[in-house]
């Protein structure tokens, strides 16, 4: 029994809370890797639904590219596609009035705006936590490999641990690792025209938004792309700052794997 110094009361209170929220989500029903726009958006959305959902962000910040904005100067371009979206998430937006249909975003508040509407959702964050390899089980993909990242970092040889998952969702951007890994360690075909990563083409920003939302989808049992991730694997185009796309691939892949896992 620990005595009442306060310093006891709360390191003891922190390794209690946490273990509590790992313990609860060691078996889930959707794990998300990766809190960028895609991801947090996707997760806030099978959350409201009433899925248990976590993701897992290797930066002690989640957001992913959002904080940036366009080569550091922290505005983001959505298009009025998108902006219900963001509405949902309770972040402002204000109508260009050189460009019509399309909206500038302080990029701080859309990332913090996104977060806090992930987790105020249900949805648990698990910061500073890498995901280097998947569960492969019964033909399908059916959790993720965790540890610390800064263990990843120092490459430190400390085993890591496991969360099952009725389902895995690559959220990590630009490198699609989930995806990746994969296919290389699992020796899968992926659903795409050579079964492999296609891998992602230069900027055409209108392509790449349209290609972002149509490369959205399941590419092996299991395990869904959406973002970034979602647009390299089938070789789709970049488009930098401008993150309507972003946010409609997570609206998109929630509604799949909503659908898929009420089957
Ligand atoms: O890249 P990111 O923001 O993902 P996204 O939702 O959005 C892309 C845009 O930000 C931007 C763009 C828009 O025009 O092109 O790039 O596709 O966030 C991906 C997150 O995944 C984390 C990474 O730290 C980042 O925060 N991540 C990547 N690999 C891992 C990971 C991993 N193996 N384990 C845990 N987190």
């Amino acid at each position: 029994m620990l005595n009442n110094h306060l310093e006891n009361v709360v390191s003891a209170a922190i390794v209690s809370s946490f273990s509590k929220k790992l313990l609860n989500n060691l078996d889930i029903d959707v794990a998300v890797v990766g809190a960028g726009p895609s991801g947090l958006v996707a997760a806030k959305t099978l959350a409201d639904s009433g899925f248990k959902v976590a993701i897992f962000e290797r930066d002690l910040a989640p957001g992913g590219g959002v904080w940036g904005g366009g080569m550091l100067f922290n505005e983001v371009i959505v298009q009025k596609e998108a902006i219900e979206i963001l509405n949902e998430f309770n972040v402002a937006s204000k109508e260009l009035e050189e460009a019509p249909g399309y909206y500038s975003v302080d990029s701080v508040e859309m990332a913090s705006g996104l977060i806090y509407g992930a987790t105020h959702a249900g949805a648990k964050i698990f910061n500073a936590m890498s995901v280097e390899d998947v569960v492969f089980k019964n033909d399908a993909i059916g959790g993720l490999v965790i540890n610390w990242a800064p263990v990843e970092r120092q490459r430190m040889h400390v085993d890591p641990l496991v969360v099952m998952s009725k389902c895995v969702l690559d959220g990590t951007g630009h490198p699609c690792e989930v995806l990746t890994l994969a296919a290389r360690k699992a020796h899968i075909k992926l659903d795409t025209p050579t079964g492999e990563i296609i891998g992602e083409r230069p900027m055409q920003a209108e392509q790449g938004e349209i290609s972002t939302v149509e490369n959205t989808r399941e590419y092996f049992p299991g395990l869904y792309a959406c973002g970034m991730s979602a647009n390299n694997v089938m070789g789709g185009y970049r488009m930098g700052p401008i993150f309507g796309g972003m946010l409609r691939s997570g609206k998109k892949v929630a509604g799949l794997i909503a659908e898929a896992l009420k089957k």
